[in-house]
């Protein structure tokens, strides 16, 4: 069971990020082979700094150490360290359709956002994605909703070369958390909790103080109803209720006859507690991680060792087929 996934290193890290995808990532490594990819590449495709995105890469590898990703049982690397990842993409740009790549609800979302000047590396990035995914013969992909779509192009771009060129790449599967999968912004429930959200007061991050966190959830957006129960109109509560839910891993249900009664300034001021006391442990071993620079750039270097055997394999195979290179011999 091989399971990959990637993540950007821009911003700082939030609550849907842990555990949309962070947690999915650690469970992983305990079930199968994870390899876990800081996207450098992908974060080129908006515009950037240069040095922020290279800090982003130590941050985020931090972090996801800090989580609990363990380097002896996982592969964690860096993408810009793999060049096969850009040829693999430039590969499968050929049985990729422009058609698809314009119906990628995240381009439409993103590039409206650029004000003047929107790349082609944002219109081509689900196919980075896609080579990202392929390059390891990848069984499952732990991702949070908003990628469902990506994830379903991987699946027809691997399934077209395979019915074009022979068998040779893995179909992936897309795995998703039931409770938790699309974590909402605190101030509008009805927008995913996002880095590039309108509002910061709607998102977790890691680098927040536990007052800042105890506020943001104080002032979180509900309705104006009194019930702490789930229902289609009531998107704030929802969110909140599947926050606790993960962070105290029970069920919402569980969580709903806690709060049979409760007012919802109660129910708020237990969510924010309980996600300072979830997230404390981690933000205390990622100040220790972030502070030694040359031992994360180390475990990064020797990820990239491991990765790049696999990739390497996988390249060579698509090339052979593809008529792509020399001739090569059959071993
Ligand atoms: N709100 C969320 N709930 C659950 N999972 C989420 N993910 C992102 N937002 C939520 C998952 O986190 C993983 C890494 O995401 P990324 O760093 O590659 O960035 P992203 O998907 O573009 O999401 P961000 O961090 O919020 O950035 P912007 O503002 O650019 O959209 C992915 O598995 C993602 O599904």
């Amino acid at each position: 069971m091989r399971i990959f996934s990637g993540i950007q290193p821009t911003g700082v890290k939030h609550l849907g990020n842990y555990i949309g995808a962070i947690v999915p990532y650690i469970e992983g490594q305990e079930r199968g082979e994870g390899i876990y990819c800081i996207v450098d590449l992908h974060a080129t495709t908006v515009a950037y700094e240069p040095a922020a995105l290279r800090t982003g890469s130590y941050d985020l590898a931090a972090l996801l150490l800090a989580a609990g990703l363990d380097p002896a049982r996982c592969i964690l690397f860096r993408q810009s360290d793999v060049h096969e990842h850009s040829v693999l993409q430039w590969l499968l740009m050929g049985v990729s359709s422009y058609g698809e790549l314009l119906r990628m609800t995240q381009f439409k979302d993103k590039s409206d956002k650029q004000k003047d000047f929107v790349s082609a590396g944002l219109f081509s990035y689900p196919v980075l994605m896609a080579a990202d995914i392929l390059a390891y013969k990848t069984d499952e992909v732990p991702v949070g909703d908003d990628q469902r779509q990506h994830v379903e192009l991987t699946r027809n771009i691997a399934e077209r070369f395979n019915s074009r060129f022979g068998e040779t790449l893995v179909v992936p599967a897309g795995v998703y958390r039931t409770v938790g999968a699309r974590i909402m912004d605190l101030q509008d429930p009805t927008s995913k909790m996002s880095t590039t959200g309108a509002n910061p007061q709607g998102a977790i991050y890691f680098s927040d103080e536990p007052s800042a966190i105890l506020k943001k959830f104080k002032s979180a957006v509900t309705d104006s109803g009194r019930e702490v129960v789930r229902g289609p109109d009531k998107p704030g509560i929802n969110n909140l209720l599947d926050i606790l839910a993960v962070v105290r891993g029970v069920s919402v249900e569980e969580v709903e006859r806690e709060f049979e009664g409760s007012m919802y300034g109660q129910f708020k001021q237990t969510v924010g507690e309980a996600v300072v006391d979830y997230i404390a442990p981690v933000q205390a071993r990622y100040k220790e991680l972030r502070a030694d620079e040359a031992q994360l750039e180390a475990i990064l270097a020797a990820g990239a060792d491991k990765a790049r055997q696999i990739a390497a394999q996988t390249v060579a195979e698509v090339q052979a087929k593809m008529g792509v290179g020399p001739v090569r011999s059959a071993s």
